[in-house]
């Protein structure tokens, strides 16, 4: 897998328009969620470990907002010999023809369900893991709780989904000290000052983070039964929630 590097907000625009997930940036995706994620590659590993934790023979996996395929490649290799299938769903055109393209670089006895679709239309039955990566945050906030209750619907019992996302706090001072240690991370990551002010102008009216005990409130009201958050750096958190 050749990574290219992202640029797309190097040069001044007049106008930012909203973030897409279209094909410049299918492109440059894995250097972009790299760079911008931090603990992205620590937290796609730790999926690959929950899966081998939680997943039962003949059940099926859920991999929202599938991206280029990195959570379900983690997946997969972990489960092999499960008769297990994922089903990989992303709306992005441009992100499910290359994560087409990376899943068959690799041979695996799991079938693969790539669908090109919207999370809030597939159907979830038989789970044993559901993923939603960084992907609830550009869900429009009112849609959030369907889905959080349509994926406790589909699960076992016993089964878990793991829930990634940007966070925010309410109190103030907390807020901006995460906020600039991000900002932080992308200065070291090589971004610079125009790309980062850019990039959040287009982010700005297309990813609404919650708070963590939103999140946690959400999940308990659908009937998870237990919570914890796993991983946090920064403004960035994974969260867990067994049925
Ligand atoms: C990873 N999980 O690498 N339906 C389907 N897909 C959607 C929807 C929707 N309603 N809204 C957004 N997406 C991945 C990273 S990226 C996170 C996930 C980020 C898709 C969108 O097309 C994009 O591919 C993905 O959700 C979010 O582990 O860019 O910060």
């Amino acid at each position: 897998m050749t990574v290219s590097q992202d640029t797309i907000y190097a040069q001044a625009s007049e106008q930012i328009s909203d973030f897409q997930f279209d094909n410049r940036v299918a492109g440059v995706f894995s250097d972009m969620i790299r760079r911008s994620v931090p603990g992205y590659t620590q937290i796609i590993n730790t999926i690959g470990d929950l899966a081998d934790r939680f997943v039962i023979p003949n059940t099926q996996i859920y991999d929202l907002g599938c991206s280029l395929g990195a959570a379900t490649l983690s997946i997969r290799r972990q489960i092999q010999g499960r008769q297990c299938r994922i089903i990989a769903v992303d709306n992005s055109e441009s992100m499910v023809a290359r994560c087409q393209e990376n899943l068959n670089a690799y041979v695996s006895d799991t079938e693969v369900d790539l669908v090109c679709g919207d999370i809030r239309d597939i159907d979830i039955q038989n789970a044993s893991l559901v993923v939603l990566n960084f992907t609830l945050q550009f869900l429009p906030p009112e849609d959030r709780e369907t889905l959080i209750a349509k994926i406790y619907q589909g699960l076992n019992p016993g089964g878990i989904l793991v829930l990634s996302e940007k966070i925010r706090f309410e109190d103030a001072p907390i807020q901006k000290l995460l906020e600039e240690q991000h900002l932080d991370f992308k200065r070291a990551n090589g971004y610079s000052e125009l790309e980062i002010s850019q990039k959040r102008s287009a982010l700005e009216n297309v990813m609404k983070p919650d708070t963590l005990p939103l999140h946690q409130q959400r999940l308990t009201d659908q009937g998870f039964s237990h919570f914890s958050l796993w991983f946090q750096c920064f403004n960035f958190a994974s969260m867990v929630a067994i049925k």
